[in-house]
């Protein structure tokens, strides 16, 4: 998989900076986070992913941008920056104010630098989960991934198994389609893959409960937002996104009064809350109507919250 800063160019394009992102990915909202913050002019360019209505993700002409299919991809003068964790440190490297986002101190800049990672989402999301909390999200999405593929052709899903690198992540899609929540029903393999994310994202979390504990300042580093706020902010909008928010976080009032800060962001609003999408709205309300009554997820929620208060 390629990685950071490309010396090819896969665009002739004379915007400086270009964003391909989804208005629903993760990854995406943390970069354009980082743009919001730190003041850059963009062209925003949407990319559809299944989720969100079609495979433009795997589309011939976005596979020029990207030829491993995901988002985001951030262009520098039609250059590409590949993994979003590298494209937040090319961002502030080439910002000219960099509003104390980079910390001076070498041993903030650790703290910084150890955050980021911890957050980042690398590589196969169902690897390595008790090194990078990223990689839970996916697995932790999962039933919201069921609620918003409903809304989406099943023509569209085939066309990914044609032009798809990942074709496992595309047969994912074909059994949410197919068999919608009941799929929580069976222990095996959906149900116990969201339980153990469940837990590998609980043990980052109470190691940032108890590094908020002992810092006792506004942002992970100091009194400053850096890369790591900007990092860990994608990743507990999910959690409430995807209704784990008040489960995961009842007991860290570390986390909870740390994410009041960044919501009230100018930069977290424009990154995360206005670019929406209206199957994105949809999921969250079946979701959420799916979570008030008896459905298979309810009954997972109850498993996995008995199984953290006896924790
Ligand atoms: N490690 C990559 C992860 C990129 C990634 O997996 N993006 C997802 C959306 S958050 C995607 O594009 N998925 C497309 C697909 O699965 O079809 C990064 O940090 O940029």
């Amino acid at each position: 998989m390629l990685s950071g800063f490309q010396n090819n160019v896969v665009e002739e394009t004379s915007d400086e900076w270009v964003l391909y992102h989804n208005n629903f990915s993760l990854c995406s909202r943390k970069v354009r986070f980082c743009l919001e913050e730190l003041g850059f002019n963009f062209r925003s360019q949407h990319i559809d992913l299944i989720e969100t209505g079609k495979y433009e993700v795997a589309s011939s002409k976005y596979l020029k941008i990207n030829p491993g299919a995901t988002v985001p991809v951030l262009l520098h003068q039609g250059r590409p920056i590949y993994e979003s964790h590298e494209q937040i440190y090319y961002l502030i490297e080439q910002s000219l104010d960099k509003k104390n986002i980079l910390p001076s101190a070498s041993d903030e800049r650790l703290i910084m630098d150890y955050w980021v990672e911890k957050s980042s989402l690398v590589g196969n999301p169902l690897k390595n989960q008790d090194k990078y909390a990223g990689n839970c999200c996916g697995p932790l999405t999962f039933p919201l991934f069921v609620t918003m593929i409903k809304y989406v052709s099943i023509k569209e899903i085939f066309k990914g198994l044609k032009s798809h690198p990942m074709k496992e992540r595309v047969i994912i899609f074909f059994i949410f389609k197919i068999l919608g929540l009941k799929i929580f029903s069976f222990p095996f393999p959906f149900a116990k893959l969201l339980k153990s994310s469940f837990s590998n994202l609980n043990i980052h979390l109470c190691d940032l409960e108890n590094h908020l504990e002992d810092k006792k300042t506004p942002w992970i580093v100091g009194l400053d937002l850096t890369l790591a706020d900007i990092s860990w902010a994608a990743i507990l909008h999910r959690l409430h996104e995807c209704e784990w928010g008040n489960m995961l976080l009842s007991d860290k009032p570390n986390i909870k009064n740390y994410y009041s800060n960044l919501i009230v962001k100018d930069a977290f609003k424009k990154a995360f809350d206005s670019p929406t999408h209206p199957i994105l709205l949809k999921g969250i309300k079946d979701l959420k109507d799916a979570l008030n009554n008896k459905s298979p997820i309810t009954k997972l929620h109850n498993q996995i919250r008995n199984k953290i208060n006896e924790s």
